[in-house]
């Protein structure tokens, strides 16, 4: 099975009522990626990246476009295999997971279609047909994210992230607070996300004053180090999110205890082969997890949820996908949330139908 063709296109996602405000950054719209491949006998496979702004994680819409050029004429003839696929594009280009992954994605669909399997038969197998979702509110007025909150909860979200950080670390007690008067009894998770943007002082601060809410602290400080030194002195379990960069770095922190689990971006640690590894050390040492993106459109949520169909269901904190804050949809059958949760697509590959008349002409094509 080789690659015959590649396509590169860029395709603009509005956020719906906008802004979506974050501590690393503000966003209104999003430049997404999308790699189209193509086999020898004309089927074709999808795959997406798109960073949530620059400021988010170390990358950026025109760096995957930029890394996906540079890979793709020595990808055209490559084997689809995802393990050879990732030895060719690691002898073409050192790093740059984010876009990497969009080719690994789109030839795990190729895969699937090919043989008449879905991606998470692909993946393993012993996947539910019903993935559950978490929602993350942005950062916000304390009375609007406990009215958003309590939404959600009627609406049979398993899940609750809260995005925190980047102002006075006061508000984010009020919002806490506010959110757990709220949820308190529902059996709605919680997890307090500062997407990097607090300081130790300001975590020790938080999670002493809030230790009667059974929050999930998500990756409060910047740095691996202040993990490190914030994690004996707190009493709620810290999961890591964005310094979760390589399996190497997930083999660390999960062997020496420095987390309790992890958010988990499919293109952050390379697609869906190095996120199946990610599981499976995961399940190993009974950490929960999720399989998000940072942003995207029907594809890279169809990779999630295919994933997250897969994970062991009590360790599994949700496939979150980015529909519900983005004005429409580019595939016709796809992904859906429905009371928290989403539906398995049962076609092959990602079990989507693409409207390529959408994304116009291909940026490049090799
Ligand atoms: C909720 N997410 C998965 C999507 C946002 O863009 C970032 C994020 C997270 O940091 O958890
Ligand atoms: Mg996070």
């Amino acid at each position: 099975m080789k690659i015959k063709k590649i396509e590169i296109y860029a395709h603009e996602l509005p956020v719906k009522n906008p802004p979506r405000v974050m501590s690393s950054g503000t966003v209104y719209s999003l430049d997404t990626t999308l790699v189209r491949l193509v086999a020898e006998d004309g089927t074709e496979g999808w795959g997406e990246t798109c960073p949530v702004g620059p400021t988010y994680a170390e990358a950026h819409a025109t760096g995957a476009r930029a890394a996906l050029i540079e890979m793709a004429p020595g990808l055209v003839g490559a084997d689809l295999w995802p393990v050879a696929l990732h030895r060719r594009m690691d002898s073409l280009l050192n790093g740059h997971h984010y876009a990497k992954a969009a080719v690994d994605i789109a030839a795990h669909d190729l895969i699937g279609k090919k043989l008449g399997i879905r991606v998470a038969e692909l993946l393993g197998g012993g996947a539910v047909e019903r993935v559950p979702t978490y929602y993350s509110t942005g950062v916000g007025d304390p009375d609007e994210i406990a009215r958003i909150a309590k939404e959600r909860m009627e609406e049979g979200y398993p899940r609750l992230q809260v995005k925190l950080g980047g102002r006075s670390v006061d508000a984010d007690i009020a919002t806490l607070r506010k959110v757990w008067e709220v949820i308190r009894g529902s059996g709605m998770r919680l997890a307090a996300d500062g997407n990097r943007g607090w300081n130790t002082r300001d975590v020790l601060h938080l999670t002493r004053v809030c230790v009667d809410i059974p929050f999930v602290l998500e990756q409060p400080c910047n740095s691996i180090e202040e993990l490190i030194s914030i994690r004996r002195l707190i009493q709620h379990p810290i999961y890591m999110d964005e310094n979760g960069v390589n399996l190497s770095t997930v083999i660390t922190a999960a062997g020496t205890g420095l987390v309790d689990g992890f958010g988990m971006k499919v293109t952050r640690i390379g697609g869906l082969l190095q996120m199946r590894t990610f599981r499976d050390i995961c399940a190993a040492r009974n950490l929960p997890h999720t399989s998000d993106d940072a942003w995207g459109g029907d594809v890279i949520a169809a990779a999630c949820v295919h994933l997250g169909a897969t994970i062991r269901p009590d360790l599994n904190e949700g496939a979150w996908i980015a529909a519900p804050y983005i004005e429409g949809h580019y595939d016709k059958t796809g992904v859906r949330i429905e009371s928290g949760h989403i539906a398995l697509p049962k076609g092959p590959g990602l079990g989507l139908t693409i409207d390529r008349e959408q994304f116009g002409s291909p940026v490049a094509s090799f």
